[in-house]
């Protein structure tokens, strides 16, 4: 370098020129799109955004979406793809904090027309309730206002809180099939076929494995989106029991016992995949449907139209939207919603997913017991209980002193639902006498087994901002 730099200011008249010359070179690196094409793989991965290049190899794994997701973008620009997966270009932190640093230099052939052309792929999203929470529409990430829920055992339509992972996909209804495969049957069904079949109605609720994650990031930064606990609704669904399904295409309990079936894998049509175990799916209590109607109508867009997979007492992201394929298998899906990251419930005491094989992490299933307070006046305090599993709730227990003393609330709606099939949520409610200012309410539920919610959210808090069920608090100012 230093005998370079020596025959260049020799040979040169202005010696200025020469050195600006020099540190810009060695500031900036420059590649064309044709370099940067040739990184493309595991071990060796570059990306573009606007005129920079970035080596996202050691990020790879990290990748919140999964490594499948990220993949697709390498050797290229990233614009495509965060057109879609808009909560990159949403969130300032993700290119400050994770895309910056990785900035190894620039475009020689830069063309900022590149990537004009590619379209908003949200232009088709259906038009939404002004009412709901929302905090990105692209996807759609919108939480049910706090004040309907307690209106509403059965969460009308409208108001359901809606968790979108890309745009709705617009669907071909009269080309439309839902196809199940079992070893080497199949069975394929339009809509209308479908619709033939003998049906069954039931009333779940589902809620978002991250609901009340906004409270952890008061403990220490998730990864995910800061929801408050409005990501969780009910409804009357009516379709075809999976186990039915199954049966038909030659899946039998024996197949499930002896295990050679042991995962149900589900694709939808928006690329989103999960997997089930078979004994929740051919349980003939476990009340698995592929439902059709949503409160009384056609499923809406957004959750899910034409056909939805309803797992009662699992994490949302088992109940997938946009149904197109069943299959059979002896391992769970592949994917970041099955193997990857997302729905991995880590140690509190885990602050880097480096540290942990996340193969031999369980994926969220069934989740925990849960209860919020929502609503509060002079008079009487209400909220909802729920519990994964289909386990009932048996009690509810507040304190209007932060923990000091504490009353048992009066369950209401959803009551007497089967202990060991109470899919819905259960309303309960508290009169007080007190004045409730500058007292701080705390609710905590008790499920059918017995389990409690935990006091200490520290101790629950994990990486991912999952399965947040600690004793539910609020102060009246
Ligand atoms: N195909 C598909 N299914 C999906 C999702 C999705 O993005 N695509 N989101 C999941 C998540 S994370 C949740 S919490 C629920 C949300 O359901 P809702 O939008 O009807 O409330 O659907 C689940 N099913
Ligand atoms: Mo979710």
């Amino acid at each position: 370098m230093f005998y370079k730099k020596t025959i260049l200011l020799s040979s040169s008249c202005s010696l200025i020129g020469v050195i600006d010359m020099f540190s810009k070179k060695n500031k900036e690196n420059k590649y064309s799109y044709e370099d940067v094409s040739k990184h493309n793989k595991l071990n060796d991965a570059w990306v573009t955004y606007g005129k920079n290049v970035y080596n996202v190899t050691n990020f790879i794994n990290e990748h919140p979406g999964g490594q499948d997701k990220i993949m697709l973008a390498v050797g290229k620009g990233l614009e495509p793809y965060w057109n879609t997966y808009k909560q990159h270009t949403n969130d300032p932190d993700i290119f400050n904090d994770i895309l910056k640093p990785m900035k190894i230099g620039e475009l020689s052939d830069y063309d900022p027309h590149k990537y004009k052309n590619t379209k908003d792929p949200y232009i088709n999203d259906p038009i939404r309730d002004y009412r709901l929470n929302f905090h990105s529409t692209s996807p759609c990430i919108a939480e049910t206002c706090k004040n309907s829920i307690m209106d509403n055992w059965i969460t009308p339509n409208e108001l359901w809180y809606v968790r979108n992972y890309h745009p709705v996909p617009n669907i071909d209804i009269n080309n439309f099939e839902l196809s199940i495969f079992n070893n080497d049957k199949s069975l394929k069904l339009s809509l209308s076929e479908f619709k033939k079949l003998k049906t069954k109605k039931i009333v779940s609720t589902i809620q978002c494995g991250g609901n009340r994650r906004r409270e952890y990031n008061n403990i220490d930064k998730t990864i995910g989106t800061s929801l408050n606990f409005g990501a969780i609704s009910t409804a009357e669904w009516e379709g075809v029991l999976l186990r039915d399904l199954l049966i038909n295409t030659k899946v039998t309990d024996q197949d499930v016992l002896e295990g050679k079936i042991k995962h149900i894998h589900f694709e939808a049509i928006d690329g989103v995949k999960i997997s089930i175990p078979a004994e929740k799916a051919m349980n003939i209590y476990g009340d698995v449907l592929i439902a059709f109607k949503m409160n009384g109508e056609d499923i809406p867009k957004d959750h899910g139209y034409p056909l939805r997979l309803i797992v009662p007492g699992h994490v949302g992201i088992r109940n997938i939207k946009w149904l197109k394929s069943i299959n059979t298998s002896d391992q769970e899906i592949d994917g970041t919603w099955q193997r990857g990251i997302s729905y991995k419930g880590l140690p509190h005491y885990i602050k880097d997913v480096k540290k942990v094989n996340l193969q031999e992490i369980a994926s969220v299933q069934e989740m925990p017991v849960q209860s919020c307070i929502v609503d509060v006046n002079s008079s009487v305090i209400k909220g909802f209980a729920w519990c994964g599993g289909g386990r009932g709730i048996v009690r509810v227990d507040v304190s209007t002193d932060n923990g000091k003393t504490w009353e048992e609330a009066v369950l209401k709606e959803g009551k007497y639902q089967n202990p060991s099939r109470a899919w819905a949520w259960t309303f309960w409610e508290l009169k007080v006498k007190d004045d409730l200012k500058n007292k701080t309410i705390i609710c905590k539920a008790t499920d059918s087994s017995y389990n409690i919610q935990p006091e200490k959210i520290e101790n629950i808090w994990n990486l991912r901002g999952l399965n947040n069920n600690s004793w539910h608090k609020i102060h009246i100012k």
